[in-house]
């Protein structure tokens, strides 16, 4: 564990706006402007429409664990209709950690390393997102989902420990 964390962490030193797709945060101030969710009842965000777009910030600290953020909300319920087509930005705005988000259909708990075959092979696994060694340069991943089956599903980081301690949200697709 120690020894894989030695050997990763030059790596990610060296993974520079050049070899990562980043951006800066007047640029995250944007993107999140594009997202074409409304805010229900503090903990839901809801999407209508066949191309629904997504700006997921990576926080840490959430409360008090790391968090996913959308709309300005701690995890949200995020409610899509069947059959939409929709776009995720998900961006790593932590500066401390690097986290995932994958789409699963296994409900929590999750395991602090999880072993359900649901999880290991999500829907969607954007990978780690590092932390940046340029100042004020955030990663972040574009990804596709079609939500094309209604039912519940769940988003998760899988960074080691990040999901057990409550990074994951729901997904309800109507
Ligand atoms: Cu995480």
């Amino acid at each position: 564990m120690s020894l894989l964390a030695i050997l990763i962490a030059p790596l990610s030193m060296a993974a520079t706006t050049d070899a990562t797709p980043s951006l800066t945060w007047p640029q995250i101030q944007s993107l999140m402007k594009t997202d074409t969710g409304s805010p229900h009842d503090g903990d839901r965000v809801v999407y209508e429409g066949a191309h629904p777009v997504v700006v997921v910030e990576q926080v840490l600290p959430g409360f008090p664990y790391p968090t996913f953020e959308v709309d300005n909300i701690k995890n949200p319920t995020l409610v899509f209709k069947s059959g939409a087509d929709i776009t995720f930005y998900v961006v790593n705005t932590s500066q401390v950690a690097p986290h995932s988000f994958a789409i699963t259909t296994a409900a929590p708990p999750y395991a602090v390393v999880p072993a359900d075959h649901r999880v290991t092979h999500p829907l969607v696994d954007t990978g780690n997102l590092p932390i940046l060694a340029d100042p004020g340069h955030y990663s972040y991943a574009k990804v596709g989902w079609a939500a094309d089956k209604p039912g519940a599903y769940y988003y998760v980081c899988l960074f080691p420990v990040h999901a057990s301690f409550g990074m994951w949200g729901k997904i309800e697709v109507r």
